[in-house]
């Protein structure tokens, strides 16, 4: 797993587990679900404010799925299983397109992630 990624979910585990999470300065409390189902991110355009932390599902019953955002740098192959997720914290305004890198040529799986301040 990529370190950034790795440190993500460690971060996002020892705020869930503090009572006042919720009151974290600058984002959103809960982060904003993203499912994945069909070859498809649902919704695969999404509109959140800097500071919000989007989390990818994997609803599939056994397929695995990429949420790959070659401008941030990510690692080409981070695939992910159902049952698992990927979070990303958002803390600039932008347009952020990504893709499944591994469906994104045979079935256009792609999302796009836009960050208002
Ligand atoms: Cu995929």
């Amino acid at each position: 797993m990529h370190a950034r990624s790795l440190a993500t979910l460690v971060i996002a585990a020892l705020l869930a587990s503090m009572p006042f999470a919720g009151l974290q300065a600058g984002g959103t409390a809960e982060p904003v679900v993203i499912q994945i189902k069909d070859y498809r991110f649902i919704p695969d355009e999404l509109t959140v404010k800097v500071g919000t932390t989007v989390r990818w599902e994997n609803v599939e019953k056994r397929q695995f799925h990429s949420v790959y955002f070659e401008s941030l740098g990510d690692p080409v192959r981070d695939d992910f299983f159902p049952g698992e997720v990927r979070e990303r914290t958002f803390e600039k305004p932008g347009t952020y397109p990504y893709i499944c890198e591994p469906h994104d040529s045979s079935h256009k799986m792609r999302g796009v992630i836009h960050v208002v301040e």
